[in-house]
């Protein structure tokens, strides 16, 4: 979908009222991509009945019976709980394929579930669709169980399965490549043809967001763990990155100067495993470590893609969508009093476009910009007696690019400006990026006076959006 308006406003000469945009720019898809914020992903196949994580492919596919599966009732569920899309692991390490391909004898149809005519993809692109939230596709590119693996033939037997994928199951919004690359059966590795991947993802549809360790899409954030890293470039120099290097760290941060627009993105499942198994019912993570992980995802302004595994049943667990309820409360609730201030001001506006007041307003296109001549850019925000904010949530427009290194939170407090604590490592009285949002904590004294200063930025700061809220009850 695009904004009309804003599409008028961007497709008019720059300079004018509008700043001129930094590049790299992120693709419109990518910006809708990135308003997901919350996406679900569907570890399921074989290891969900064997209790393996890594499936060794020479599983019997009989043991894949999900009698009672149910899509649906996972659709449901994350609609009801703000998961705003879906990807399922269509094909994991060991091989097995959720969907009955001619490219492979490990698949659905070489179970006795269903008679064999069974076809998860179907399913669950079916009701994901229905429920009208997108759906994506993991296909691992290791695969235990191929006989061609380790050979230049499985490049075209894999190539094949993502054409298929896609063409009975799609469009998709994103397309998964596990960079995990171990042996194949015949104890070779595999050289990738990642170009070619790509090509044929994009030759369905050039707006799909391609995840792997460097993009081209989005980024794996580098941990496991759900966090991303407080610094969050959305740029990358990624034509240095190949998916399975390991560059943790770098891909964390991103690049400052990077050549191309990749997002990170933070996995994590909500159990110790990314399959379901019995024993770890009782170990799904708690309300305050899932929000924990959603400030240092959402809040560092990636995706957070969270692992919910069905069960042996087919169904999201009891306790699953119990604590996926819980959580969902939990940021409502987190988020449930916004507090608006009396008056604000900025050091300065770039034009009568970009007026200061521009970031109360959510609609797109929308922004405040300072002028091309203020060094150290700042808004200033008053506050009625007994509003003291207690979160900050902060948006740059990125339509103009990633812009803000370094800012800081004030407090007018005995007659000056005080940097404010914020719950910050490595920066107790700074922040660094922004981006798509930063979610900052406060503990403001009096709380009358507060102010945002711009130390370091790229190019003049251009901000979409800034919220406050007051302490959850
Ligand atoms: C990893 C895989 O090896 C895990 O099994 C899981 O699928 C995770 C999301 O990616 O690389």
């Amino acid at each position: 979908m695009l904004w009309a308006p804003f599409v008028f406003a961007m497709s008019q000469p720059y300079g004018a009222g509008l700043p001129q945009p930094i590049p790299p720019l992120p693709t419109e898809a990518q910006l809708r991509y990135q308003d997901m914020e919350i996406v679900g992903f569907l570890h399921f196949g074989p290891n969900t009945f064997s209790g393996l994580e890594w499936g060794k492919g020479s599983e019997d596919p009989k043991i894949f019976q999900p009698a009672q599966l149910n899509c649906k009732q996972w659709a449901d569920t994350f609609k009801a709980t703000g998961v705003r899309g879906a990807i399922i692991t269509a094909k994991h390490h060991d091989g097995f394929c959720l969907w009955p391909t001619k490219f492979s004898d490990h698949t659905v149809a070489q179970t006795t579930w269903r008679d064999g005519k069974g076809d998860v993809l179907a399913d669950f692109s079916q009701a994901f669709k229905a429920a009208n939230l997108p759906v994506g596709f993991y296909l691992s590119p290791w695969d235990r169980n191929h006989p061609t693996y380790g050979t230049p033939h499985y490049n075209d037997v894999f190539v094949n399965m993502i054409d298929e994928v896609l063409s009975k199951y799609g469009p998709a919004f994103e397309f998964w490549f596990d960079g995990a690359n171990g042996e194949g059966p015949n104890g070779k590795r595999q050289v990738y043809d990642w170009p070619r991947f790509n090509t044929m993802v994009f030759s369905h549809n050039k707006d799909t967001i391609i995840f792997s360790d460097g993009g081209p899409g989005c980024r794996w954030v580098g941990n496991e763990s759900g966090i991303a890293s407080e610094t969050n470039w959305n740029m990358l120099d990624r034509d240095r990155f190949e998916p399975g290097t390991d560059h943790s760290t770098e891909l964390g941060e991103g690049h400052e100067s990077g050549t191309h627009w990749v997002p990170a993105e933070c996995d994590v499942s909500i159990r110790p495993g990314w399959f379901w198994r019995e024993s770890e019912n009782s170990q799904v993570k708690s309300v305050a470590q899932l929000m924990d992980i959603y400030l240092k995802s959402v809040g560092r302004g990636s995706n957070l893609l969270l692992n919910i595994p069905p069960d042996s049943q087919g169904l999201l667990n009891e306790s699953d969508v119990k604590r996926l309820q819980e959580f969902a409360q939990a940021r409502a609730a987190f988020f449930a009093n916004p507090i608006w201030p009396d008056s604000v001001k900025a050091s300065s506006e770039f034009s009568s476009q970009t007026a200061v007041t521009n970031i109360f307003n959510a609609r797109p296109g929308n922004c405040w910009a300072p002028l091309e001549s203020d060094t150290e850019p700042w808004i200033e925000f008053t506050f009625g007696p007994a509003r003291t904010p207690a979160t900050v949530v902060l948006q740059e427009d990125l339509h103009f690019g990633q812009r803000v290194k370094v800012f800081r939170l004030e407090e007018f407090q005995d007659s000056r400006w005080t940097p404010l604590f914020q719950n910050t490592q490595d920066h107790p009285k700074q922040a660094t990026t922004i981006g798509h949002k930063r979610i900052i904590q406060i503990q403001p004294k009096s709380g009358q006076k507060l102010r945002i200063v711009f130390e370091k930025f790229r190019a003049l700061p251009v901000l979409r959006r800034i919220q406050f809220f007051g302490k959850s009850s």
